[in-house]
Formats: structure tokens, C-alpha cells, sequence
């Protein structure tokens, strides 16, 4: 892990969310939002009163209309990274069991990738180093 600058923290979750096939759901970001157009594990900031289980699960409904537990999320890895104005602390858990079919519900492109073709798309600097863990595992 690199060392924490004396930038603020911001604490983000995120979720590999895999299906029978071993593919992994990445949600492309918006125009308009920093880092328009590269493609992230799904997630969100950490409010107050959260844990990152219950932000997670609380995200997830929000932007993909799924539902899961804590007891489906397992954590794999996290992201320690300096952006400009802050630095980002982003654990990624793994969930395999959840209810319903991910759908867009922020206007995010959505896909299925395997983790080893995650290299040729463009991710957000965080986000690109977690992937060397989902090849291992997957
Ligand atoms: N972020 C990076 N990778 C991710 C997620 C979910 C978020 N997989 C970064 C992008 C933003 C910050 O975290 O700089 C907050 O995310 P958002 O609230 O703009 O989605
Ligand atoms: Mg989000």
C-alpha cells in the first residue's frame, strides 16, 4: 500500500460482481462526471452511519437495482490512490449471490468482462491495479 498523503481521505466501496461464467460487471462513467467514459467496478462513496457493507449493498440497488447482503460480500483487495484534491481508499469486495438483473439505472453503460480483458479497457487509476486479484481468483 503507498502511503496515505496529507491529502483528505475519501472512502468509496466498490464490487466485483461476478456471474457462472467467471465475467465481472464494470459500469462505464458518464459524461459529466470526472472520468467520464472509463470503466469502474460499480460502488460509491461511504456516507456517514455506513459501513462499507451497507453502502454497498444501499449503492448497488441504487445504481444497478439489485439486492444482496452482507453475507454475499466478500472482501478481495482495496485501491489506495492519490487523485489531485483527495486521496482514495476504495476496498473492493466480490459477490456472487445476489436477486435480480443488474440494470443501468444511473444512464451508465453497463457490460460483462473477464478480468484478462479488462487490460484493453480504459479504468480509472484506482480501479486498474484490482484487476491483477480478480485474474488470480477467477
Ligand atoms: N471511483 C473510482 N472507482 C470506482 C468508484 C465507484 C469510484 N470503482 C472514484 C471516482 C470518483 C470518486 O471515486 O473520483 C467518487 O465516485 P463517484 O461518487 O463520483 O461515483
Ligand atoms: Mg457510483
Amino acid at each position: 500500500m503507498s502511503e496515505l498523503s496529507s491529502l483528505p481521505v475519501l472512502l468509496v466501496v466498490a464490487c466485483a460482481l461476478v456471474d457462472v461464467d467467471g465475467r465481472v460487471l464494470l459500469a462505464q462513467r458518464p459524461e459529466g462526471k470526472p472520468l467520464a467514459g472509463m470503466w469502474e467496478f460499480p460502488g460509491g462513496k461511504v456516507e456517514p452511519a455506513e459501513t462499507p457493507e451497507t453502502a454497498l449493498i444501499r449503492e448497488l440497488e441504487e445504481e444497478l437495482g439489485i439486492r444482496t447482503q452482507p453475507a454475499c460480500l466478500a472482501p478481495l483487495t482495496f485501491a489506495s490512490h492519490a487523485y489531485d484534491s483527495f486521496h482514495l481508499l476504495m476496498p473492493l469486495f466480490i459477490c456472487r449471490r445476489y436477486q435480480g438483473q443488474p440494470q443501468s439505472r444511473e444512464g451508465q453503460a453497463l457490460k460483462w468482462v473477464r478480468p484478462r480483458d479488462m487490460r484493453h479497457l480504459p479504468m480509472p487509476p484506482a480501479d486498474a491495479p484490482l484487476v491483477a486479484s480478480l485474474i488470480d481468483l477467477l
